[in-house]
């Protein structure tokens, strides 16, 4: 069964525009996985950093796979060091890359490895703006929510920092 899921991206250290280019290259060519829809790239103020980090690019792709969210997580955990990122990465640090699964259909569950829907995504302006660029009528499976609901009663100093970059070239999404 093919199941529609949304990833989350962010990078604030080396040049994140190039490691954004080869994530979703490496994401595309994994067995059983299609990008379906990318949303534009933002430059986005550190949220909840430790450091002194510069601002952040983010985007959210869409993808439809076959796998199961703890194969697709495993897979993007891969890509995720492949590209720079340490085993043991404190969430609260700059980073080279970070792919964060956000939804993987309407399945809600917890694990020690990995909770879905990201608890974390529901106030945070640089998942939502992306998000709700391409997903503003998906359903939030606990929430009962439409995203764009969601980002709707955001605060404005939760959407604000969030800067639209530009649109990913359609070639790249194939
Ligand atoms: N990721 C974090 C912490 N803070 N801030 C921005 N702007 N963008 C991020 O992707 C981000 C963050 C932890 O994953
Ligand atoms: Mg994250
Ligand atoms: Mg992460």
């Amino acid at each position: 069964m093919l199941s529609i899921a949304y990833v989350g991206f962010g990078a604030n250290l080396g040049d994140p525009e190039i490691t954004f280019d080869k994530a979703i290259e490496k994401i595309e060519a994994l067995d059983n996985v299609a990008v379906t829809n990318v949303s534009s790239l933002y430059k986005t103020d550190p949220v909840g950093l430790q450091d002194d980090g510069p601002e952040f690019l983010n985007a959210v792709l869409e993808i439809r796979t076959s796998l199961s969210p703890f194969d697709l997580i495993h897979h993007l955990r891969k890509i995720e060091r492949s590209l720079g990122k340490k085993r043991c990465h404190k969430s609260d640090r700059s980073r080279k890359i970070d792919l964060d699964l956000l939804l993987f259909g309407d399945k809600s569950f917890w694990s020690k490895t990995l909770e879905v829907p990201h608890p974390r995504m529901n106030n945070r302006g640089f998942v939502m703006v992306p998000l709700v660029e391409i997903a503003p009528d998906f359903v939030h499976p606990v929430l009962k929510m439409t995203l764009r609901n969601m980002l709707d009663i955001l605060t404005p100093d939760e959407k604000n920092g969030v800067r639209r970059l530009r649109s990913v070239n359609p070639r790249e999404v194939i």
